[in-house]
């Protein structure tokens, strides 16, 4: 029996030894220590044994029992330590690998050029001012010296939600309204940048929606000087302190008088070519004195105050600063152009 059991013993050690996973050492445990194993079967046949061999029979038989259990549980914690380093092998990351980029959104060209306007604008002394894209008949027009009547006021040409109220035509209401604002009469000094609407058919050049950046300086003594100096800074800022600036006669119901402003040709430097039409001029924006009527209106003395106005269209400057050859671009937003436009 003694045999028997040292035999059973190194059996079941050498299967312990080639076992190669936790499934076939599991299989080991069963056959050798399970309750049908043959050291079960052992212990079981000791009554028959004499009194002198069964304590020794008893000691071996748990001793062997013992042995091959802790082979087991040594090969178990071989195979998990063996099955963990290969995981960790396989898991690895590299932290010294270049990062994936991140996709930055960036503001669009429109937003750029108006910030652009506006900080040259701020630095001169010029308030941000907004005001409502619904607006009233007044605001919108009488208080700008086109009464009723007045052709620019025709029906076709704007978008009108009832008989009083319309999406604005341009932003000069919000100068209106500053200027209706001001209890004790004092200087306004402001810009409003925003959307408007016209009743356009879109093309190349036309938009029923766009921007527009209006200024306004009320103010005693305010001259025409003050306008020209203001406007040639804005030119310089925007297309080069290389450019000059022209202005033209021009009409519009709110100022008196009123004028078109020009800057020298980039493309030909003033010699004239395709994109100022060979005149060597670029039409930028409008301007002129701020019409007595409107000033009386908003409840300036125009006999004591005097002011200028100008207007222009963000699109369009940012058409002839970077070249875009379609105001459409600006909204029907192709990845491609937005792309072309996107700084850092
Ligand atoms: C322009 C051209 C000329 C203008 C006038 C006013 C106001 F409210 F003061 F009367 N705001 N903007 C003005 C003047 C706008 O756009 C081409």
């Amino acid at each position: 029996m003694k045999e028997q059991l040292q035999a059973l013993e190194s059996e079941a050690l050498a299967k312990v030894e080639t076992a190669s996973s936790l499934q076939e050492l599991q299989g080991v445990r069963v056959a050798y220590l399970g309750k049908k194993g043959p050291i079960t079967e052992v212990l079981r046949g000791m009554g028959k044994l004499s009194a002198e061999e069964r304590p020794v029979i008893g000691e071996l038989a748990n001793k062997v029992r013992g042995n091959i259990a802790a082979a087991i549980d040594e090969k178990k914690a071989g195979i998990e330590a063996e099955q963990l380093e290969k995981q960790l092998e396989e898991e690895q990351i590299d932290v010294t690998l270049p990062g994936r980029p991140v996709a930055v959104g960036g503001p669009h060209l429109l937003t750029s050029i108006v910030e652009e306007i506006e900080d040259l604008f701020i630095g001169l002394g010029f308030e941000i001012r907004e005001g409502p894209e619904v607006e009233t008949d007044y605001f919108n027009f009488e208080a700008l010296n086109l009464p009723k009547g007045h052709p620019a006021r025709d029906m076709q040409d704007s978008f009108y939600i009832t008989e009083d109220l319309l999406l604005r035509t341009h932003t000069s209401p919000v100068q209106a309204r500053t200027m209706n604002a001001m209890e004790n009469k004092q200087p306004v000094k402001m810009i409003c940048p925003g959307k408007v609407y016209r009743r356009d058919t879109d093309d190349a050049t036309h938009s029923h929606q766009f921007t527009q950046i209006e200024g306004l300086y009320v103010d005693k003594n305010v001259r025409m000087s003050d306008l020209k100096g203001v406007l040639d800074r804005f030119a310089k800022h925007m297309f080069g302190e290389d450019r000059e600036i022209r202005l033209r006669p021009s009409f519009f119901p709110f100022t008196e008088p009123s004028v078109e402003m020009d800057i020298s040709c980039k493309m030909c430097n003033g010699k004239g070519c395709s994109v100022c039409k060979r005149t060597g001029w670029i039409e930028i924006l409008g301007a002129g004195m701020v019409h007595p009527r409107v000033l009386e209106m908003a409840g300036y003395d125009p006999k004591v105050y005097s002011g200028f106005a100008f207007g222009m269209g963000p699109e369009r400057i940012a058409m002839l600063k970077y070249g875009v050859d379609d105001i459409r671009h600006f909204y029907t937003n192709d990845l491609r152009f937005l792309k072309q436009y996107h700084k850092a």
